[in-house]
Formats: C-alpha cells, sequence, structure tokens
C-alpha cells in the first residue's frame, strides 16, 4: 500500500517537459496531464493517476490480450532476470531462444520453417524487407528490388517501414528518406460497398488484380516483394474482402514475388486462430509479428520464414556469416522467457478460442450502434472492432478525441485514430465488460454529437 501510494504521488507532481511523447499532441496533454497518467495495471484495467479505473478496450496497443500483471509472466520475466539476464545475440545463443522459435514455427501456418528475432513490429518489417530483398538476389535475381505496399498500411516507423507504408502523416515529413523503387497496391474500403459489413466485406476481392496492372508496369523480374497486413489496424481496422487475400497470393505465385504478412495486430490469436493467415486460408512466405507474442509486457517482434528463404543464405562456406543483419537484442533472454510464458498462457487459457468466442458479442455489441449520431461506418473481426465517426467540419480528429475523453470519465480507454474508434479487447474480457465497453461508446457519441 506504502509503494502504492507512492507511485500514485509521483504521477501526480510531474515533471512533463522532458519527454517528447511518441505520435501524441504534446502541448494539448502537457496542460492537463493527469488524467493521462497511468500509474498501475491489473487484468483488463488500469488505474490512473488520479485513481481512476479504465477498461483497456485496445488491451493496452493491441498487445496485452492476457491482462495485465499476469502471474506466470512476471514470474518468468523475474526468474529470467537472474538466471540470465543477457546473452550476445551474435554467434551465441541460449535455450530459451531456439526453443522459442520452434513454437513459434508450430503454431504458424504449416510450411513456415525459421522465425528471426527483433525487437518491435518496426524492427521486424525492416528485416522482413531486407530479407526479400537479399533473397533474391541469392537465387540469382538481383534486379528483383522493388517493394510494394498498400495505401493506408501500416508497418511501423523505419525508413522500410514508412516506405511500404501508406499513411500520408507518417511519409510527407520524411519524403527525402523514403526508398525508391517503391509501389502500393490501393486500400481496399469503400464505404458505399462496404459500410456496416459484419467480419469480412463481401466486395472488393477484383482490388487485387491491381497487383497484376503494378506487375505489367514494372515487370516481375523488378519485384521482390509484396507487404501488407492481412488487417489493415492503424488505418482503423480495415478487414480483408473476401477473396482478396487469394488472389495475392495466386499472382504472387504467377510471377515469383514473395509475399509477406505483417501480422504485428494479427499474430498471437487477436482473429481467434494463431496467425491471420489461418484465420484467412492464405499462406504467405514471411510473417511479421511482435505485440502478442510476449503479451506486450518485453519487447519482441521478429519474422517467421519458409525454409525455402532460410535455405537460400545458407550457401557459401560453412565459418561466414550469412545474413548481415540483427540486433544487440535480438533473441533477449527476458523477453524470450516472456513469450514462452505468453505462450504457455495462450495455451493454458484457451484464448483463441475465447476470442472466437467473444468475436460474436462484440460484433453484435458494436453494430448495435449503428444510426447513433455521426456514426459513418461500424467494422469488425476477430476481437477487433472499429466505430468511425463523421469529422467535424475543418476540425478531423477532434471528435474522436471528444468521444476517448469521454470515455475516460466513464472507465473506457479507447483508442483512437482519425475519426475512427479502435477496439481489440483483451481475450479475458467478459461478455458484460464488451457489453459495457460498447454502452458507455454509444453515450460519449451521443454526448459529443
Ligand atoms: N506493423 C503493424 C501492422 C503494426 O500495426 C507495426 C508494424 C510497428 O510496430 P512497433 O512495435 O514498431 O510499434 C505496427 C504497430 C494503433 C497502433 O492504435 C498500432 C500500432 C502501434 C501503436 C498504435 O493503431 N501498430
Amino acid at each position: 500500500m506504502k509503494h502504492e501510494t507512492a507511485v500514485m504521488e509521483q504521477a501526480v507532481s510531474l515533471r512533463t517537459g522532458a519527454y517528447w511523447m511518441p505520435f501524441t499532441h504534446n502541448r494539448y496533454l502537457k496542460k492537463n496531464p493527469e488524467s493521462r497518467i497511468l500509474a498501475r495495471a491489473e487484468g483488463a484495467y488500469y488505474t490512473t493517476a488520479e485513481g481512476r479505473r479504465l477498461f483497456d478496450c485496445a488491451s493496452g496497443m493491441w498487445c496485452c490480450p492476457l491482462g495485465h500483471a499476469h502471474p506466470k509472466i512476471a514470474e518468468a520475466v523475474a526468474r529470467q532476470v537472474k538466471e540470465l539476464d543477457y546473452s550476445p545475440a551474435f554467434q551465441m545463443g541460449h535455450p530459451k531462444i531456439f526453443s522459442l522459435a520452434e513454437r513459434i514455427v508450430q503454431l504458424a501456418p504449416a510450411g513456415m520453417g525459421q522465425v528471426f528475432f527483433a525487437n518491435s513490429g518496426s524492427e521486424a518489417v525492416d528485416t522482413a524487407l531486407k530479407i526479400a530483398v537479399a533473397y533474391h538476389r541469392m537465387k540469382g535475381e538481383a534486379a528483383r528490388t522493388r517493394l510494394i505496399g498498400r495505401e493506408r498500411g501500416y508497418h511501423g516507423v523505419g525508413i522500410g517501414g514508412i516506405s511500404v507504408g501508406g499513411i500520408a502523416p507518417n511519409r510527407k515529413m520524411f519524403a527525402p528518406l523514403l526508398l525508391q523503387g517503391v509501389d502500393h497496391l490501393p486500400h481496399t474500403y469503400n464505404a458505399a460497398e462496404m459500410a456496416f459489413s459484419r467480419g469480412q466485406p463481401k466486395w472488393g476481392a477484383h482490388l487485387a488484380e491491381e497487383l497484376e496492372r503494378l506487375v505489367a508496369l514494372h515487370d516481375a523480374s523488378t519485384i521482390a516483394a509484396v507487404i501488407v497486413e492481412p488487417m489493415q489496424g492503424s488505418a482503423g481496422v480495415i478487414v480483408p474482402p473476401a477473396g482478396y487475400l487469394e488472389r495475392l497470393r495466386a499472382i504472387c505465385d504467377k510471377y515469383g514475388i514473395l509475399l509477406i504478412f505483417d501480422e504485428v495486430i494479427t499474430g498471437f490469436g487477436r482473429l481467434g486462430e494463431p496467425f491471420g493467415a489461418q484465420r484467412f486460408g492464405v499462406t504467405p512466405d514471411m510473417i511479421t509479428f511482435a505485440k502478442i507474442v510476449t503479451n506486450g509486457v518485453i519487447p519482441m517482434g521478429g519474422v517467421i520464414v519458409k525454409p525455402a528463404i532460410y535455405d537460400a543464405f545458407m550457401t557459401g562456406p560453412e565459418t561466414a556469416v550469412e545474413l548481415f543483419h540483427g540486433y544487440t537484442y535480438s533473441g533477449h533472454p527476458v523477453a524470450a522467457a516472456a513469450a514462452h510464458a505468453t505462450l504457455d498462457a495462450l495455451k493454458e487459457e484457451g484464448s483463441f478460442k475465447q476470442a472466437r468466442a467473444l468475436e460474436p458479442v462484440l460484433e453484435q455489441a458494436v453494430h448495435s450502434l449503428k444510426g447513433e449520431p455521426g456514426v459513418a461506418d461500424i467494422r469488425n473481426i476477430g476481437l477487433v472492432a472499429a466505430v468511425e465517426l463523421e469529422p467535424v467540419a475543418g476540425k478531423p480528429g477532434l471528435r474522436a478525441l471528444k468521444v476517448f475523453e469521454r470515455g475516460m470519465e466513464e472507465g473506457m480507454l479507447y483508442r483512437f485514430s482519425g475519426d475512427t474508434i479502435a477496439m481489440a479487447p483483451p481475450f479475458i474480457s467478459t461478455q458484460a465488460e464488451i457489453g459495457r465497453m460498447a454502452e458507455v461508446l454509444r453515450g460519449a457519441i451521443q454526448a459529443t454529437r
């Protein structure tokens, strides 16, 4: 209790000037930081410095679905710090990272073979892009360097990730740094055709044919890879049209182009299956992951590849390094311990099944908001949902900010980007909590009309 009071006191007497907050309206927040300071977390709830309990509607930032302060994960981390806190990542290993790679391959769709570890989604993405280009070179097709992303795609904030990404504000300031030789598929969102769809929209599979157009324009011999999120998360939850990913896979196969699924959000159960690949029945050549792999407790990311990709590098003298890439903290032992405990918990708690069981509850709850003032669209799949609001004229983002602030007053921590409210509740949520999450949102939408 003494400790708890100290945490809270520290949080309310903050000097905020030195901290440059990421993806944040620093000036606005720092005028009144108290309501935004999280002091504690347990299970599906945060407690703010002001002592307000908030339901964790987005599982942190999509990464903590097993709930906070998970005893098994906490214990595994504490034990690992004492047993082996760090092991050099290059030329050395430790037992837990080999076994973790094997477990991740087993969870992945059939046909994947190896895992390369990084520390975040952004690093995972840049790793996958580098592997794609280097792979073709190893195979004697060094001209295959072009990377194809998608409009509205989010692939983190590395130079590679923003180059293949398709969100203008993330790109425009850094335009001179963007990679050359990148093109983009169109996004698949069309309100007139798919607003208020439940799950996968029926319209839009034909948009995958745009890849044929890009192949005709650039020639397949110049294209290394296509990278897409199976479900676009940061763009406001854009669910792939039925048949779309299948068609992308077929066109990539036809032209020898690698298909990368960025599963940083969809990996490890968010869609009710281990990966989006299994949910949609489409197996890519590489999968990037991060977030849920450690339940958000310790940073970790990585790339899962098909054996043919790994094997392409395993040539030349056995004593030579095969891939000149890696991070000081690749496969960090403490992250590996957290990941093992997370995978144990996902299994023991039947989390994928739980996410599937909650999917219709979430779907029903959020779609009941149709018709509330200014609700432009509602989208959902797996344990993910988004409510898109009509913007206040001339002030994009303001409506969602107001709803977000109102939500906090009512005990809900929503995610918002632009004028879309996103929800990705913990797998441990009860039906009642999901119902309340939607009802508080209804009240906030009505109050901010
Ligand atoms: N790829 C995808 C598909 C992501 O969603 C990243 C890469 C980058 O991961 P790191 O670990 O470098 O941040 C992401 C991250 C949101 C939100 O609320 C989404 C992300 C991060 C923070 C907030 O939409 N996605």
